[in-house]
This record gives C-alpha cells, structure tokens and sequence, in this order.
C-alpha cells in the first residue's frame, strides 16, 4: 500500500474558547488524516510562535501555496522526514515563519494519513504490537489562576488522579464521580457558586487556594472508598503566571500573600505532606531549574512535573536531567511543533527515569490525537479535564482503544516516587 503525499487541504476553525485554529487535511493515494492545533492560555516563554505574524489565514495561505507543493509526493510513512522538510520550510528555530501550529496540524495529519493508508489505527501504526498500555488520565475539577476569572484560587489546577485504578474506564468513571462530588462541595461551601467552569471543564468557585484542597481531598477520599481503590490527586500551580521577576517572589492575589523561593518552596513542600500530593506541575517559575532539583530531592511519592519548565523541548529538558529537576514532564506537541520532535523529548524522558505526561491545552478542539500517542509512547499519564467536549473526545477515545485491546490492554507502570 502506497502512503504518498498527494495534496494538503488547510482550513480555519475553532476551538472550545471560539478562537480561530488551524485543521489540515493530509491525502495520500490510500489514506486521509486529519488533525487540528490547540492552543494554551499560560504559555510558556520557551513555546514555539503559533502562527505567521498574520494568523491563522496567512497560515492556510502558506499550506496552499508553498507547504503542499513541497511535501506532495513525499511517502508519509517517513514522519521525520516530513518534520524535516517543515523546519526547513520554515528556516527559523521557532517556527515563526509558518507558525509551530501550522506545523503540529500538519505533523499529525500526516501520521494519521500514514497509519490509515496502512489500515491501521494512529496508536498500532506508532507503537506497534507493543502498545497496550493505558494512561491514567488526570483530570482538572477545580480552576484557578490564569484560567479563572474573579476571585478564586490562585493555583491554576486541581487535578484528580486515580492511580489504583485497574482498567482505564474505571479510572475515568472515578473522574467524573470526583469532579460532581467536588461541584456539590463548591456549592455548599461558596454561596456565590453558580456552577460556572472554565475552558477546560473545571469549577470556577469563589474559594480559598488552600480551602480548595480540602475539598478536593475529600473528594477523593470518598470516592477511592466507594471503588475501592486509591484516588489521589495534585496541582498545577502554573508558577510563572505568579511569579514577580522584579520584586523576586510568587504573588498569590486572592490568597493576599507574597512568597519569595525559600518560601514556595517549604509551602510546597508542606502541601505535598498534608496533603500526600500525587502530582505538582510546575512549583517554581519557567527559569528556576535549581528549585526544582531541591523540591524533587526533598520530597518522595510524589510526581514533580515540569511544563513551562521544559516546554517539550529536548534541549530544556537536558538541561534540567542534569540536576535532576524534576521527575516529570508535560507533553504537549504544539509547544515544540511537530510530532518528531516530541517523540525525541519523550524519548530522553523515558531514558532518563522522567514520566512523561501526555497533555491536551486549555484551548482545545475534540481533536484525539493525544489519546494515540499516550498510548503508542506508553505515557502513564494523560492530563485532559475531567468534563467538557473537547476533552471528552479523548477520554472516550482512550476508552475505544481499551475496548479495542480487549484483554491486551493494561494500566501503565506508574509509580508514584
Ligand atoms: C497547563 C495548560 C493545560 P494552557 O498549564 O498545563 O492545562 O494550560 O494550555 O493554558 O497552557
Ligand atoms: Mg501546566
């Protein structure tokens, strides 16, 4: 079967904030794909441009006019070599000439048109015989921070993750079960909750940043009983959207409180025992590597995850291997551009003891490509939301693939360290 490259067809649409995106189409002779960007709200610094300095338009117009002329013809089985020709398309190192979005949507439609010329599903085509083993999704009840609005924590995510699980459906059921029981506390507690979410499907409550926890907790706990197994949970507390560079501390608006490093750090610290926290994305801002060493040597049972930290890039990454900053990292694709590229950061992860944690954006289309590469790249982890459509469309996605296994399909090893 033949995967040749005979066309690329670029729209615009939208994701679930109604911002404009890109959506390519790749064809091959025997094959389609079809792939979508998404796009994040607390960026990291690191993270490749979007798009062309004229958008989403200027974006479609480059696919048609000088990206498709280029790749038509190529076999799309060779995904490093389709990546290749992107960056040298682009001749920047940040793709801001054709956009890292443009990239990511072409790069993933791309394996997609592959697998299906092969008549195979994107995650078989990727990872082969071997890829059986089902991520533990981690799931945002409670938002704050950057992804709220009015008052409310100043921690962006509290994140459930129900590691004792034994199938991937239980663990989503387990999920959903957390995120109601969690919007029934909000209302008890909170008399202005009026049951608003955020883009990612999440609670948006006018509550403390520590009283947050306690309900979450409890949340957890109940449920873990009502299952019987473990349910633990964690934070993405988006560090560089508190950070104060001039004045050297965390601002915690809501919270009336400043924190220098030392500080963060114990606080930190104690929420993780208090709270036998499972998962901390980024405690410290996108620069401070050193902190996270520290974090990561001082406590234990614990993931300590860098997102704008690494920004999905090998280089940034083998920067913090070196000191041992962290013992996970977020993957999120359109951060470095193309699928190629995320594999090699996947790859020195997994060389190096780091989780890799597959990631959708806040902004995000019901594109399920991420639910494929968690499972063809055995990420233990993929962190999607709990409710809302765009995240769902990966949940239920991860939940075909299960079924599809049958009893080929196994939780991933994830241990919690
Ligand atoms: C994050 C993400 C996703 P955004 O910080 O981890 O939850 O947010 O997509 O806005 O960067
Ligand atoms: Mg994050």
């Amino acid at each position: 079967m033949s995967s040749l490259i005979e066309d690329l067809i670029a729209r615009k649409v939208f994701n679930n904030r109604g911002e404009e995106t890109i959506e390519v189409d790749v064809i091959t002779t025997t094959g389609f794909g079809r792939a979508s960007a998404p796009a994040g709200k607390s960026r990291g610094k690191a993270e490749v441009a979007y798009y062309p300095q004229d958008g989403v338009d200027a974006a479609v117009k480059k696919i048609e006019e000088i990206i498709a002329p280029e790749l038509a013809g190529l076999n799309a089985d060779f995904q490093e070599e389709i990546d290749e020709t992107l960056h040298e398309i682009d001749g920047s190192s940040n793709f801001k000439n054709i956009g890292g979005n443009t990239a990511f949507a072409i790069s993933l439609a791309n394996a997609e048109a592959a697998a299906n010329s092969h008549g195979l599903l994107l995650f078989q085509f990727l990872g082969g015989n071997a890829a059986t083993s089902m991520p533990y999704p981690l799931g945002n009840c409670i938002s704050g921070g950057q992804h709220a609005r009015g008052k409310s924590p100043d921690i962006q995510e509290y994140l459930a993750l129900p590691h004792g699980a034994e199938t991937f459906l239980e663990a989503v059921t387990a999920n959903t079960k957390i995120h109601k029981k969690v919007g029934d506390a909000l209302k008890k507690k909170s008399g202005t909750f009026n049951g608003g979410k955020s883009d990612e499907g999440a609670w948006i409550a006018n509550i403390d940043t520590l009283d947050a926890f306690d309900v979450i907790a409890k949340a957890c706990e109940e449920v873990g009983n009502e299952l019987d197994f473990e349910c633990g949970f964690g934070v993405d507390i988006a560090s560089s959207s508190l950070w104060n560079e001039k004045e050297g501390n965390y601002v915690y608006t809501n919270e009336g409180t400043k924190r220098d490093t030392g500080e963060q750090l114990d606080f930190v610290k104690e929420l993780i025992e208090k709270y036998h926290l499972a998962y901390v994305e980024d405690p410290f801002h996108e620069e401070d590597f050193q902190s996270f060493a520290e974090l990561t040597r001082k406590t234990k049972n614990c993931l300590i995850c860098g997102d704008d930290l690494f920004t999905t890039n090998t280089e940034r990454l083998n920067n913090g291997i070196k000191i041992n900053a962290g013992n996970a990292i977020i993957i999120k694709v359109n951060q470095i551009g193309t699928l190629s590229d995320a594999v090699e950061t996947i790859d020195t992860a997994q060389r190096h003891g780091y989780d890799p944690v597959v990631s959708h954006r806040s902004g995000d289309t019901c594109d399920w490509h991420i639910a494929h590469l968690a499972v063809a790249y055995k990420c233990p982890i993929i962190k999607t939301g709990v409710v809302e459509g765009a995240r769902i469309a990966k949940l239920n996605e991860l939940i075909r693939i299960e079924h599809f296994l049958g009893n080929r399909a196994k939780m991933a090893d994830l241990k919690i360290r």
